[in-house]
C-alpha cells in the first residue's frame, strides 16, 4: 500500500465510517455480480438511488429540491440566507459496467459534511448544497453532463430533453417515468462557489504516493458519432472486387484512432468505445457500421490536429472502399481551467491537513467543467487502486476517501469565510 496514508487530525470533523456506510449503501443500487454497478441516467437503479441521496441529506436536516433536469440539491441554511450557497456536487449515475466510486465519493464526501456540521454544531455562513447532476457520464443520453451543462448555460432545457437513447427514449421520456423532474426551474438559482471530489480515475496520485490531487483544470475532449455505409449482399456469392464492405473500412478507420493518439504522446489519447452493425448476419456483407470516437489532450490544437487526421483518413478509406463515411461530432469540451482562488483554498487545506498533495490536470470530464463557466470551481482528486476507474474493479480506500472530504470541508470553509480578498 503506498505510503500516503493521511494523519489526519483526530477528530477533521468527517467521520470516516459513516462515510464509508454511506458509499456501500449507494452501491446497493445497480449492484453487479463483479462488485461494481450499473446504473445509468434515468433507469430504476438510479431512481433507487435518487430516493437514497435525498432521504439521506434530509435525514441529516438538508431540505431537498430538484429542478427540471432531475438535478438534486440538498440544502443547508447557513447564517446569512442571503449569501449564494457554496455547492459541493458530483453523480450518482454510471457507465453500464462501472466501479462503484467514480463520482459517487464526491456525493459521499457532500453527505459527510452535512454530517460534521450537524454534529459539530458549526453554521456557515453562506448556505451549503450537495448536488447530484443528471446523467454526467453520457453513458445512456449523450454528450455527457446534460444536467451541469444546461444548469451552466451550456444546452438548453429543449437540446437535453431531446435527447434520445439507444432504445428510441427521450431523456424527457425517461425523467418523467422515474418522476426525477422537479418544478424549479434549471440554472435558476446562483452559486458563490463550486467543489466537487472524486476519485483521480488514473494511476498518478498512486504512483506517486499522493494522498491528494489539487486539480487545476480538465483536459479537452471530443466525441464523435461516425457512420460507415456500404452494401449488404450475399458473403458466398460476391467476388472481393465487388464488395462496398463496411465493416472492413470501418475496422481499419478504428484501428487509425488509436494510430492518431499515439502519434501525439504523450498525452493524447482516442478510444472507440461503441460499436454496431448491420446486419449482424455471419453470411451478409455488412452493410452499416457505425462506432464512438473520443479523442482527448490537455491541449485544444492538439485534439483538433487528431481530428483533422482521422478526417483525413476516412476520406482515403472510404475512396479505397468504394463506401460512404459520415462524421459526426456530438461534444466539444474545451480544456478548462479552474478558479485558483478555489484552487489555493485547496492546496492550503491540504497542508493545514498535513496531506501529501500534488496538482494535476484531469483527463476524465467533470460536472465541474461546466459548472466553471458560471462561477469559482475546482475539485480534489483522491487515488484509485491501479488508476484504474470505468471498471468493475474501480476501488479507493476509506481513509482516502475521508482525507478527500476533510480537505473538501476545511476549503469550503475557507471559502464561506472569503473566497477574494474583495468580499467581505
Ligand atoms: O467521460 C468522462 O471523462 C467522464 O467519465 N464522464
Amino acid at each position: 500500500m503506498p505510503n500516503h496514508q493521511p494523519n489526519l487530525p483526530e477528530n477533521n470533523g468527517i467521520d470516516a465510517d459513516a462515510l464509508w456506510h454511506d458509499l456501500l449503501e449507494a452501491a446497493e443500487f445497480g449492484a453487479t455480480a463483479k462488485g461494481g454497478v450499473c446504473r445509468l441516467t434515468l433507469t430504476p437503479e438510479d431512481r433507487q438511488v435518487r430516493d437514497w441521496f435525498a432521504r439521506t441529506c434530509i435525514s441529516l436536516g438538508a431540505t431537498l429540491s430538484t429542478d427540471g433536469m432531475g438535478n438534486q440539491f440538498a440544502r443547508l441554511e447557513g447564517r446569512e440566507p442571503g449569501l449564494a450557497p457554496i455547492a459541493i456536487g458530483s453523480h450518482l449515475d454510471s457507465p453500464p459496467s462501472g466501479g462503484k466510486f467514480a463520482g459517487v465519493v464526491g456525493a459521499v464526501a457532500g453527505i459527510a459534511i452535512l454530517r460534521a456540521l450537524r454534529e459539530s454544531g458549526v453554521r456557515t455562513r453562506h448556505p451549503i448544497e450537495i448536488v447530484n447532476w443528471t446523467n454526467e457520464e453520457g453513458a445512456r443520453f449523450s454528450p455527457a453532463m446534460l444536467g451541469s451543462g444546461v444548469f451552466s448555460g451550456v444546452f438548453t432545457s429543449a437540446f437535453a430533453l431531446s435527447r434520445v437513447d439507444a432504445s428510441g427514449t427521450f431523456f424527457e421520456e425517461a425523467l418523467a417515468t422515474i418522476e426525477a423532474a422537479g418544478s424549479a426551474a434549471c440554472g435558476s438559482h446562483e452559486l458563490t462557489a463550486y467543489l466537487e471530489l472524486d476519485i483521480e480515475q488514473g494511476p498518478v496520485l498512486e504512483a506517486e504516493r499522493c494522498a491528494i490531487g489539487i486539480v487545476t483544470g480538465v483536459q479537452g475532449m471530443r466525441w464523435y458519432e461516425v457512420t460507415v455505409s456500404g452494401r449488404e449482399t450475399h458473403a458466398g456469392t460476391t467476388p472481393m472486387t465487388m464488395r462496398a464492405d463496411a465493416l472492413q473500412a470501418a475496422a481499419r478507420l478504428m484501428a487509425s484512432v488509436q494510430e492518431i493518439a499515439l502519434n501525439r504522446a504523450p498525452h493524447a489519447v482516442g478510444t472507440v468505445g461503441r460499436v454496431s452493425l448491420k446486419p449482424n448476419n455471419p453470411n451478409t456483407v455488412p452493410g452499416e457500421v457505425c462506432f464512438s470516437v473520443d479523442l482527448r489532450d490537455p491541449n485544444d490544437a492538439v485534439v483538433l490536429a487528431m481530428e483533422n487526421s482521422f478526417r483525413d483518413r476516412a476520406a482515403a478509406l472510404a475512396r479505397e472502399y468504394g463506401v460512404n463515411i459520415g462524421i459526426r461530432e456530438v461534444w466539444d469540451l474545451p480544456a478548462t481551467q479552474f478558479d485558483q482562488r478555489v484552487i489555493d483554498a485547496i492546496a492550503h487545506a491540504t497542508r493545514s491537513l498535513h496531506l501529501t498533495a500534488r496538482e494535476l490536470i484531469s483527463g476524465a470530464g467533470h460536472d465541474a467543467v461546466y459548472l466553471a463557466r458560471v462561477v469559482p470551481s475546482a475539485m480534489v482528486f483522491v487515488p484509485c487502486a491501479g488508476g484504474l476507474s470505468h471498471n468493475e474493479a474501480e476501488s479507493a480506500t476509506k481513509e482516502d476517501i475521508a482525507a478527500g472530504a476533510a480537505v473538501l470541508m476545511q476549503s469550503l470553509l475557507a471559502i464561506d469565510v472569503r473566497l477574494d480578498p474583495l468580499t467581505a
